[in-house]
């Protein structure tokens, strides 16, 4: 089996596992192992053995593209108690990841020495799982009992050093996989590296730390996770079965079959038409603008060591965008990403100017100035004649034509749009905005560019809002409906808070600022068909100068960090429905969440259809990434697959009994619920 193969030098075996691209632990691997470890440990002449990693990684968990089919014997779980119980001892050498499935191996192992560098971590949380193949029972038989929960409930990886410091790891070496596995085998033999079998250690999870995680879990997974924990106080064969009972409960639950989604959604958007064409090389970074999105564009260069020419129009805003990227970076310092001499070399790679002229030697430009059509027409107008041949004219528009924009330069095929999520050093997602006219390399080299800055590319066609805010711009009514037919706005909030976003659309209207979306409402009003429902609170809200947090006053009072709730608000949306004859309903939080859900749907199946998004997946990574939306749902048009689209029709159509214009159901959707197809069948297509 090349998944596995065995090596012999004297009385040294080695096991190497080689599973391209991260030694996933396919059945394949599993079999392989299993039989390699049966056939070592029954032979006489074999004296110790090492197991390690051929490739970028030693194994990086379960295969998870096997999950949900049929179960292939071994498990990974029978795996790990043949090496446990393997006569012969064996070390474990891990390079590179050691996550999940992959850690579980090593804790079943005899001794495990980390090459420089590698992470060690139990991310089955983030899976919506937990470790399913020991990970609870011996964790706590090798490390003290928080630093095992903390492992097993956050996800989160730990250094070699924290590793060697905790007991998780015996050694640390530097060297190539390879060679450290002959060494470590060859130490163990001599007895000159300690060996010991972890089912034989004392469990060190003692009931008052449980006590103390059990009141900060936050979530059904992390609670199941802490329970299969508390069970390594039992014999290890008890407590696995535990385990594994509690490991199938989770596969078994929507919260997984979410969270995977949104795990290859992460990977799936960067598979795009242009993938194979040749990206051109960014040494260097202009950024046209200096307020908060152009600092934030600065920034996010920076931290990727990319140098950066800043372009300020006004003299006195120069000094302003300065001191935004001193903040920007200050920030990452506090939060240990950067030491405080990386900030001062970073700072001293930007320069902030006046002059236009100053990025005629860059590889890309993005702009980042005000919303009009025309300043960006003057702006591109400018950069067709200062920028050289070959750089890269990005645009961070967030609704604007970007073909139109491409237009006002004599290479509209270098013409392409960025759309950046503020604070932009720190969201992860990226709209890349392909233009009728776009040269494929300028998309391939967004996409790597998208890699280098650590965000999520999606690809996206032109539309008034692209993907996410063309499809935020449409549910984002449904709120200001329900608020005005009687839901208070707090409820509607807390409603889908509770579902999970991170804040409700009120409370996030008043952090962005309500004055933007006033002065676009206002931009739109000429525009608006006469059958749009029309709510008006908002406006009020404005008028009295209230624009949200950065005002003390919105759909909220601030002071300080707490909000309450600002009661004139009430009154407008009372005076309203008096005005408009409307008497005020009663909505539970679950009428709120399916009729906001029930409009993103909507609006993301018609940019699914409109072909402005490649897949019904990217859609759902752009709200994951962009929109703080609920991993564990796995994105709008996953939610919508786990609701069922029959469903979802008849909700539509429901609601449409009351609102005609604005609930309608898009071909799209109801021919995948006519037809038993899901959103997820067509991306298995593409
Ligand atoms: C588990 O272990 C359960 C057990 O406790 C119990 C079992 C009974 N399986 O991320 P990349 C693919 S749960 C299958 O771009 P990187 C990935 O989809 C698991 N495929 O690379 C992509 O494919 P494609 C716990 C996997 O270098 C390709 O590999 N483990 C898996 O940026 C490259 O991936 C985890 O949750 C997998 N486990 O990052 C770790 N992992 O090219 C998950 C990756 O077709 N993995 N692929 O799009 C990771 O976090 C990152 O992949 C890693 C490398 C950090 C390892």
């Amino acid at each position: 089996m090349t998944e596995v193969a065995v090596r012999r030098e004297a009385d040294i075996a080695l096991i190497c596992l080689n599973n391209p691209p991260v030694n996933a632990a396919s059945f394949a691997l599993r079999k392989g192992l299993s039989d390699a470890v049966g056939e070592l440990g029954a032979d006489s002449t074999v004296k110790a053995i090492a197991l390690y990693a051929a490739g970028r990684t030693f194994v990086s968990g379960a295969d998870i593209k096997e999950f949900g089919k049929p179960l292939q014997y071994p498990i990974l779980p029978e795996v790990c108690s043949t090496l446990e119980k393997c006569p012969k001892p064996i070390v474990c050498v891990l390079h590179g990841n050691a996550l999940g499935g992959g850690l579980e191996i090593a804790l079943a192992c005899h001794a495990r020495v980390g090459i420089t560098g590698v992470k060690l971590g139990l991310p089955e949380v983030n899976l919506g799982l937990l470790p399913g193949a020991g990970g609870t029972q011996r964790l706590p038989r090798l490390v003290d009992g928080h630093t095992a929960l903390t492992m097993i409930t956050t996800g989160k990886p730990v250094s070699a050093e924290a590793a060697l410091d905790a007991g998780l790891l015996d050694d640390v070496r530097e060297g190539a996989p390879e060679e450290i596995a002959l060494a470590c085998a060859r130490d163990v033999a001599a007895g000159t590296l300690a060996t010991k079998v972890t089912a034989e250690q004392a469990n060190r999870l003692t009931q008052e730390t449980i006590g103390q995680f059990r009141t900060k879990a936050r979530s059904e997974v992390a609670e199941r996770a802490i329970k299969a924990a508390e069970a390594a106080g039992l014999p290890l064969e008890e407590g696995l079965k535990i385990e594994r009972a509690l490991f199938k409960e989770a596969m078994a639950s929507d919260v997984h079959k979410g969270m995977k989604h949104a795990f290859f959604a992460e990977r799936a958007v960067a598979k795009i038409p242009e993938a194979d064409a040749q990206p051109r090389e960014l040494k260097s970074a202009g950024v046209i603008g200096g307020g908060t999105m152009g600092s934030g564009i600065a920034t996010a260069m920076l931290l990727a060591k990319m140098p950066v020419v800043l372009i300020e129009m006004q003299e006195e805003r120069v000094e302003f965008a300065k001191q935004t990227i001193a903040k920007n970076l200050d920030g990452a310092v506090k939060r240990g990403k950067l030491s405080e001499a990386g900030r001062d070399g970073l700072l001293a790679m930007v320069t902030c100017t006046t002059d236009m002229q100053a990025l005629a030697g860059v590889d890309i430009v993005v702009e980042a100035v005000f919303e009009s059509m025309a300043v960006k027409l003057d702006v591109f107008g400018e950069l067709d004649k200062i920028c050289k041949p070959g750089a890269i004219l990005a645009t961070n528009t967030s609704y604007l034509n970007v073909d139109e924009i491409a237009q006002a330069t004599g290479r509209p095929e270098d013409v392409i749009g960025l759309h950046f999520f503020s604070p932009a050093h720190v969201m992860r997602l990226l709209e890349v905005v392909v233009g009728k006219d776009t040269a494929p390399e300028i998309v391939a080299t967004s996409f790597r560019l998208a890699k280098r800055l650590r965000k999520i590319a999606v690809r996206s066609e032109v539309c008034d809002g692209f993907i996410g805010n063309r499809i935020l711009a449409h549910y984002r009514k449904s709120a200001n409906y329900m608020q005005l037919d009687g839901a208070p706005f707090e409820q509607i909030d807390s409603a889908l808070e509770k579902f999970g976003f991170a804040m409700g659309p009120f409370a996030v209207g008043d952090l962005a600022g309500l004055d933007i979306g006033w002065a676009t409402r206002k931009r739109q009003a000429e525009f608006r068909p006469p059958e749009e429902r029309y709510v008006e609170v908002g406006d009020r809200v404005c008028e009295q100068g209230w624009f949200g947090r950065k005002t003390g006053m919105g759909f909220y009072v601030y002071d300080g960090k707490d909000r309450t709730v600002n009661p004139a608000v009430h009154e407008f949306a009372e005076n309203e429905r008096e005005a408009k004859g409307i008497a005020a309903q009663e909505f539970d939080d679950q009428e709120i969440v399916d009729r906001y859900m029930a409009a993103m749907v909507v609006e993301s199946a018609r940019v699914v259809e409109e072909k402005i998004a490649l897949r019904p997946i990217d859609v759902d990574a752009v709200f994951l990434f962009g929109y703080g939306f609920p991993r564990h749902w796995g994105g709008p048009l996953q939610y919508a697959d786990m609701t069922g689209l029959d469903v979802l029709v008849e909700r539509i159509e429901n609601y449409s009994k009351e609102d005609p214009f604005y609930w309608q159901v898009p071909g799209l959707l109801r021919e995948l619920a006519e037809t038993g197809k899901t959103f997820n069948d067509l991306n298995k297509g593409a």
